[in-house]
């Protein structure tokens, strides 16, 4: 091989294998074998030379070039093997560590109680619907039989909304109870009718263990013909029953709200005990809810026919269910975003 070709080859080679790392190696490629780079120069001279010197001196050049991308090549693949292996070594993943929990949320108890009342009633072919926060004073208490002059308007201390009222449906407050949508829903379906309403109410409360300002309702409506208070005494019966997964009974007492006639306040036997516990205040029962037949008047209100169709209506307190389902000792908790409290469940 010509004397500077040889000189060139031995410096190549000892650039290669002194090149550390794959883009050291892309250096020294760049300067033997890349566009500028000294074999390349020495090829792109071939073309000047002498006739007789070109074949020989060319072929030599070539030569060098093959050899060099051989060695490059095995070069390459001795770093990247090395880079892979240091990889490998370093940067390597324990499979088998326990791993790091991450802390989730989970559903608020009063929407997991909310969620299996509307199953069970769903079971039972009730449709679950909803109705507006903001209600007219026509729909919490006129068109349900409470008037503005009747006593019964303080047995729910209402928060208004401080504007001008409505010729027809008065001032707007903050509903007191589910109640507005017996009328809402018997305006938009008519009758016959089976609905629950599970929903938040407001009062102007002062609020204590067992006392908010804002809690949640389920109200219940059955409208057919021929329904009596036995279809709400089944009915309930069967509703406890499955929520409590053992078997509760339910007795009525005598109770009054305008809007139904007769009022009765429904207790059920205590799910907790057989013979008398905390809960049931070693009655064996629980105050429920109150009900009664809808009156004809509030029936009047929503578009149906008294003459033609009856029902009945119930709401019961679903924050005080899940107090009691729970043992939550003061309704305050369940508000209060408190991840101590609510991680409890
Ligand atoms: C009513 O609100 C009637 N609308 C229920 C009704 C519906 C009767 C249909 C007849 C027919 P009452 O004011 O009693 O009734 O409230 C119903 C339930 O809400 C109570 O049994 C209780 O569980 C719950 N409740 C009432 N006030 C509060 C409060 N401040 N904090 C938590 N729960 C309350």
């Amino acid at each position: 091989m010509h004397d500077s070709l040889q000189v060139l080859s031995k410096k190549a080679a000892q650039a290669l294998r002194e090149a550390k790392t794959v883009d050291a190696l892309k250096e020294v490629e760049r300067e033997f074998l890349g566009k500028n780079g000294q074999v390349t120069g020495l090829l792109k001279g071939v073309k000047d030379l002498p006739d007789d010197e070109k074949r020989l001196f060319g072929k030599a050049v070539n030569d060098l070039k093959a050899e060099l991308e051989g060695l490059l090549e095995s070069r390459r693949h001795e770093l990247q093997r090395a880079e892979i292996d240091a990889a490998l070594e370093n940067d390597w993943l324990d499979l088998s560590a326990p791993g790091e929990k991450f802390a989730t949320g989970h559903i608020h108890p009063l929407a997991q109680v909310q969620r299996e009342v509307e199953t069970i009633f769903q079971q039972m072919g009730f449709s679950i619907i909803d109705g507006p926060e903001i209600e007219s004073e026509f729909y919490n208490f006129e068109g349900l039989n409470i008037p503005s002059y009747h006593p019964a308007r303080d047995m729910q201390d209402t928060f208004f909304i401080d504007k001008e009222a409505d010729p027809v449906e008065g001032k707007l407050v903050l509903r007191t109870q589910t109640s507005p949508n017996q009328l809402r829903a018997m305006k938009k379906y008519g009758a016959p009718l089976r609905i629950i309403v599970p929903g938040r109410v407001f009062r102007n409360e002062a609020t204590d263990a067992s006392h908010e300002h804002t809690f949640d309702q389920v109200e219940g409506l059955l409208i057919d013909k021929d329904i009596s208070i036995a279809n709400l005494k089944g009915t309930m019966q069967e509703f406890l029953t499955r929520l409590f997964k053992r078997e509760v009974k339910v007795r009525f007492r005598p109770g009054y709200f305008p809007f139904v006639e007769p009022g009765l306040e429904l207790d059920m036997s205590c799910p907790f005990c057989t013979d008398g516990c905390r809960v049931c205040k070693r009655s064996g029962w629980i105050e429920f809810m109150g009900s009664g037949m809808v009156h004809p008047n509030v029936l009047r209100a929503g578009g149906v026919d008294p003459n033609e169709y009856q029902g009945w209506a119930f709401g019961f307190g679903l924050t005080r269910l899940v107090m009691m389902r729970y043992g939550i000792d003061d309704i305050r908790h369940l508000q209060s975003g408190d991840l101590r409290f609510n991680e409890q469940f």
